[in-house]
């Protein structure tokens, strides 16, 4: 698959964000720029949006990645609930289901090249209950961060090239339920998931 090496010229910083007022990345209510992928939602709505509340949604964030230094890079989303992530057009993250509240992170590889800029779309659902997204790398030399705002960038026009297409399918839905012990002391529900998170190394 070709690796998307971007030119400068119409960059600006920070990520497109595309929310979505249900969990399949249908119903667009708004389009921003966040800096980076660093929120705790927890049970409410994602400020700053137009989605009706902190239930069903999901986002799409689009752009472009500047790899500081060449080697293999990993990866990792924690997110309640489901992600997907392609970099470079290859998918690197698929764990689209319902995450474990204790088990929520995901992770994968792929060789860059430094100096390059890689094309770059992370998706993300939540169900019910609490809802979180963060997006961290590790590289040669630099342990585990957040993707820091000065790596994203995105195209400043109606689309980015590059990414690939979304096909929206969801699970099917897991069963929810608040009769563990834990879930009926922090009064919430948990989804149980029968798939696991997978890790890709
Ligand atoms: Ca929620
Ligand atoms: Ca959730």
């Amino acid at each position: 698959m070709a690796v998307a090496t971007r030119s400068q010229a119409l960059q600006v910083p920070g990520l497109k964000a595309e929310y979505f007022d249900d969990h399949g990345l249908r119903t667009l209510v708004t389009t921003r720029v966040d800096s980076r992928v660093n929120f705790e939602w927890e049970y409410g709505r994602p400020e700053g949006t137009a989605l009706s509340d902190g239930e069903y949604f999901s986002v799409r964030w689009t752009g472009i990645l500047t790899a500081p230094v060449t080697g293999t890079y990993t990866f990792t989303t924690s997110t309640d609930d489901g992600v997907r992530l392609w970099v470079a057009g290859q998918s690197i993250i698929d764990n689209w289901t319902y995450q474990d509240d204790y088990d929520p992170l995901s992770q994968g590889t792929v060789s860059l090249v430094g100096g390059q800029t890689y094309a770059l779309v992370m998706e993300y659902f939540e169900g019910e209950g609490l809802a979180h997204a963060q997006f961290f790398w590790e590289y040669p030399g630099q342990e585990r961060q957040l993707v820091p705002a000065s790596a994203l960038t995105h195209d400043d026009g109606p689309s980015a090239p590059g990414v690939p297409p979304v096909s929206g399918k969801l699970s099917p839905r897991l069963t929810c339920r608040a009769d563990d012990a834990l879930g009926a002391r922090a009064g919430r529900t948990r989804c149980r998931t029968r798939m696991h998170s997978r890790r890709r190394w």
